[in-house]
């Protein structure tokens, strides 16, 4: 049997981590690989050819030769998913969905694919591709017991293309003991955390040595949640490091009451873990307790994360603003903490509610859910929660200037500056080797620091502390991470405004006269579109014959406007002579640079003569 499981690609977000990944990190595609797939692929009958795209590295294959086809996704990924699975299903693949959100909404799946599996996979899949393979697959295989990880088998890393990712993924544990109201983890893996045994991961990192791996990212739903368990592991790693000259450089996500335990701290310094994800959520603690999470409130905040400083553990935290209690005071609270904290990876999402959890349910029956508003992704300038404390508008407008000020030149490095006064000295290991070190510095000077000028060099300087060389590389990630999240704000909270909408139409009239010809003769149409969270959608349907100049000009009309709106670009197309594939060739490596606003639609004829590279461009299929 030839299985192809498809990771499809993920909309642009802060954890895109955009900026860093085209302009300082070379080689790089992707922050993290698709673990869930290479585990799946660990679980099918030793005879099946299995293989992996990941179409945030590589471009899905249109005809792919295989007698199956597994697509996962996140709920941000649902809607890629979705043209995936009905893309292969009508041309006669048979197409499975899983991953998080089938696990969670199955039934978002009716009709999109043969068959959906839902929960996690170790004892389904199995049983699936037994079925499969004597023609009796069935529409659902639905886990609803309790998986234990002992029988999670060493995923198949060499499937993936390793290099092209940031960081590789690991796991060691599922579910987490504690029942924040917005969560949905514990509504998928339960709050009895189940865990892998330390042998079991040290398999994993020979796999992953085998193969050059430094950074390491436990993917955990809470490290700790298991606090016997995760010490009998960090022994383990500790041992495991010194025997390989730490030759890994380890980051996880665990709750914020590590703070409270010496011992635990001391271990994540000898295993080399250089940074944790906690979900801090907010300074308030009327609304940390109002969502449940009341292992935030047991001890002082900042003292809490100074600590774990203290031990030379990096933090990124994640934020959320809008629960019942914050009113329009909760932007300078947040902004006061996390900059008294020097967070840099401050994710700070919109209070969202995810279907199936507790705090949806509350809102539901509040009558407080705006209705069909996306909720896959709390880092965008919308939510499905009606706010309590304030308008919808103030909620929106009061995040968006709380992004700005965060992400100033002097926000970045007065978070530093407060950082890296209490950070230790990181353990032995670093994550890069020194050439590679060298080259993200190199690119960091050229991208990152002369492109801001005299200014931000000065406030770099002055944010470095010189004499403890160390940390240096240090101050250079954080302003790796806080350029590439401002990066991300400026091309993305921009408000749509009628300006700005006004902008993106003004364009359309300037294709239609530098295109009038081809227009006349019915080779083009140009067109425009209204567009919920954009200036706009700009759209040209290439018909008949073009020529040279055409895609010549189109190129700089086209660059022009993504660059200076936030408008989409939509390029159909039914008909590309042959002698015009290498100036469509050069129009899409203009445009590349903002291929996430840049959709192609090719008719069928043209699908197999013309590439298109899905990882870069959002390549649509008419039904
Ligand atoms: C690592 C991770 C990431 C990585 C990326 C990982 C990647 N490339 O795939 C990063 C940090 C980039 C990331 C980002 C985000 N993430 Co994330 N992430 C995770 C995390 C912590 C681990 C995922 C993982 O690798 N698990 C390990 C593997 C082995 O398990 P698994 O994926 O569940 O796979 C199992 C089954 O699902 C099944 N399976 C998986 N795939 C398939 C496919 C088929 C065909 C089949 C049959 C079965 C199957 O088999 C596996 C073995 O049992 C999860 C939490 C979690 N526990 O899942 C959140 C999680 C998946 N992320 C989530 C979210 C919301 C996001 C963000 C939107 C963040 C945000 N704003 O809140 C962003 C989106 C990024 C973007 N660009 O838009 C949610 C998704 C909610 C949902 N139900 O859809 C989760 C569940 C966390 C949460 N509750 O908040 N994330
Ligand atoms: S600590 Fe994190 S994983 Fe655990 S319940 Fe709260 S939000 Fe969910």
């Amino acid at each position: 049997m030839r299985l192809l499981l498809i990771n499809p690609r993920f909309p642009e977000s802060f954890w895109s981590f955009k900026w860093a990944l085209d302009t300082t990190l070379p080689g790089k595609r992707a922050i993290n690989p698709p673990l869930g797939l290479a585990t799946l692929a660990a679980l099918c009958p030793a005879d099946w050819d299995v293989s992996i795209v990941d179409e945030n590295i590589q471009s899905v294959p249109l005809a792919p030769e295989a007698d199956l086809i597994g697509i996962c996704g996140m709920g941000v990924q649902f809607s890629r998913q979705r043209e995936l699975l009905t893309y292969y299903r009508n041309r006669g693949y048979r197409v499975v969905a899983g991953g998080s959100y089938a696990s969670l909404c199955p039934e978002r799946y009716d009709g999109l694919a043969d068959t959906v599996v839902a929960g996690e996979a170790e004892y389904v899949w199995p049983r699936f591709c037994r079925d499969v393979e004597r023609g009796e697959a069935q529409a659902l295989y639905h886990e609803t017991g309790t998986v234990s990880l002992e029988d999670s088998p060493v995923p198949r890393f060499d499937l993936l293309d390793l290099p092209r990712y940031q960081s590789v993924s690991l796991q060691f544990s599922r579910g987490c003991p504690f029942r924040c109201e917005f969560c949905d983890i514990i509504v998928m893996f339960g709050r009895k955390p189940r865990t892998k045994t330390p042998a079991q991961v040290g398999r994993e990192l020979d796999a992953l040595r085998r193969q050059g791996v430094r950074s390491v990212f436990f993917v955990d739903d809470n490290l700790i949640g298991n606090k016997p368990a995760a010490k009998e592991l960090l022994r383990y790693l500790a041992a495991y490091q010194r025997e390989h000259r730490y030759r890994f450089h380890f980051g996880t996500e665990a709750s914020l009451n590590l703070a409270q335990d010496p011992d635990l701290l001391e271990l994540f310094r000898a295993a080399n873990f250089g940074w944790v994800f906690i979900g801090i959520e907010s300074p308030d603690e009327a609304s940390l307790k109002e969502t449940l999470k009341f292992q935030n409130t047991r001890q002082d905040l900042l003292t809490s994360v100074r600590t774990i400083y203290t031990y030379g553990i990096d933090i990124f935290a994640g934020f959320i603003i809008g629960f019942d209690h914050d009113t329009t005071e909760a932007f300078a609270g947040q902004q006061r903490f996390i900059t008294d904290a020097g967070i840099q990876a401050a994710m700070i999402g919109l209070l969202q509610a995810t279907p199936k959890t507790p705090l949806y349910a509350r809102l539901e029956a509040d009558g407080r859910l705006i209705p069909d508003t996306d909720s896959s992704d709390n880092v965008k300038l919308w939510t499905n929660v009606m706010p309590k404390g304030m308008t919808y508008g103030q909620l929106l407008a009061g995040y968006r200037d709380l992004h700005l000020r965060l992400f100033d030149d002097r926000g970045i490095a007065t978070r530093i500056r407060n950082k890296l006064r209490v950070l230790r000295r990181p353990a032995a290991g670093h994550r890069y080797r020194v050439p590679e070190a060298l080259a993200i510095g190199r690119r960091f000077l050229t991208h990152g620091l002369m492109a801001g000028g005299i200014p931000r060099l000065l406030r770099f300087v002055r944010s470095v502390p010189w004499w403890r060389p160390r940390l240096v590389p240090h101050a250079v990630a954080d302003w790796i991470v806080g350029l590439s999240m401002r990066d991300y704000i400026e091309r993305h909270f921009e408000p749509v405004s009628e300006p700005a909408r006004r902008a993106a139409r003004d364009y359309l009239q300037r294709l239609e006269r530098a295109f009038a010809r081809y227009r006349q003769t019915g080779a083009l149409e140009v067109s425009f579109a209204e567009a919920r969270h954009a200036a706009g959608s700009l759209s040209l349907h290439l018909k008949g014959w073009l020529d040279r100049g055409f895609f010549v000009r189109a190129g700089r009309h086209l660059e022009e406007a993504l660059r200076d709106t936030s408008a989409f670009v939509t390029l159909r197309v039914d008909a590309l002579h042959e002698t015009h594939l290498r100036h469509w060739r050069r129009l899409l490596r203009r445009l590349a640079r903002y291929g996430d606003r840049v959709e192609i639609v090719l008719s069928e004829a043209l699908r197999h003569r013309v590439a298109v590279d899905s990882s870069v461009f959002t390549l649509r299929f008419d039904p």
